[in-house]
């Protein structure tokens, strides 16, 4: 629903209504159609940690969704204080499954939000957020993003694949995982047609453009596997690329495994500064790790477990890695 305001009799503003954050990657998107299913007026915004608290700073006010957004350590106070200032006028709801930056507590956030549900990814809580107002079929939707997340043996999960024959929704996740891979990160507008497109429940296979994409997506896998081969370089216990034009979470998965280190990273350099992905195996503490060592080199990171991201100044790669190598001893 959109407010409008009339101002001194003649100027005319529109308040934003319902705003959706979403970070852009399968489980992201998953989540925002499953949201924008059960509440069609919302705007979708795509962000990510990084950018997560200027987006909040720069709404006046609305009801705000945020789907699959990490909280990064690095501006945790901030974020929290936006979280208060938005939640007094409208409700906040702030649906995610990173692990939150040290020191905060999820029964403390200033926000509605879902708790004890452990490894569900972003999609799977929106569904379950959001179930009274939709479909029951849209639960495939919440299964492609659980799947795109490696986040499918949840019980819930589990129990809204009993009313599917599962090999059918892992051909049409991997055609939506491909074909967002295959897109360049900041396409928003080709992301939020595909959220449009999967909030009215319509299949990926459906779409012979996406399936189109993801079949090139597919051959480049084949060729950009080589490349990182190739090109892979390990200090330690970690292996890293740089510049390969590929998706950067396959770039450092695959730098670990032909590396045969713990961690791979991925990095690529725009501007003054360097994007980073960072996958390991047998770790618990990725996020934490990353997230010291970016924001040591006045950057910022965060995730998962096994697998984080990062962002942090030009030049500074080979201390990224060498740092990192630290740490795991
Ligand atoms: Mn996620």
């Amino acid at each position: 629903m959109r407010h409008l305001f009339i101002l001194r009799g003649f100027k005319v503003r529109w308040r934003m209504g319902q705003i959706i954050l979403a970070h852009g990657d399968c489980d992201g998107v998953c989540a925002a159609s499953i949201v924008l299913a059960a509440r069609r007026d919302a705007k979708v915004v795509f962000t990510n940690p990084a950018g997560l608290l200027s987006e909040l700073k720069s709404i006046e006010a609305g009801s705000i969704i945020i789907l699959d957004v990490a909280l990064t350590s690095k501006h945790k106070n901030e974020i929290i204080s936006e979280f208060k200032r938005l939640s007094l006028k409208n409700e906040v709801i702030y649906l995610d499954h990173h692990p939150l930056p040290q020191g905060l507590n999820v029964n403390k956030l200033p926000v509605r939000t879902l708790k004890g549900v452990r490894g569900a990814c972003a999609s799977e809580l929106a569904y379950t957020c959001f179930k009274n107002d939709l479909e029951p079929e849209m639960s495939r939707v919440a299964i492609y993003g659980a799947i795109g997340d490696y986040s499918d043996n949840t019980p819930g999960v589990r129990r809204l694949l009993e009313k599917w024959d599962k090999r059918e929704l892992y051909l049409e996740a991997g055609i939506l995982v491909a074909a967002l891979e295959g897109v360049r990160r900041m396409d928003f507008d080709f992301k939020r047609s595909l959220v449009n497109y999967l909030s009215e429940n319509k299949l990926p296979s459906a779409d012979r453009n996406l399936v189109e994409m993801a079949l090139r997506e597919a051959e480049r896998d084949e060729e950009m596997r080589r490349v990182v081969k190739s090109l892979v370089k390990t200090h330690g216990n970690v292996s890293y690329v740089v510049n390969v034009e590929w998706s950067l979470g396959k770039a450092a998965t695959y730098a670990r495994a032909y590396g045969e280190t713990i961690i791979g990273v991925a990095a690529d350099e725009h501007g003054e500064k360097i994007d980073l992905s960072i996958r390991s195996i047998g770790l618990r503490n990725l996020h934490r790790i990353t997230s010291s060592v970016a924001e040591a080199l006045g950057g910022l990171g965060g995730g998962h477990a096994n697998a984080a991201g990062a962002m942090i100044p030009r030049g500074k790669l080979l201390d990224f890695v060498e740092m990192l190598n630290e740490k795991l001893a």
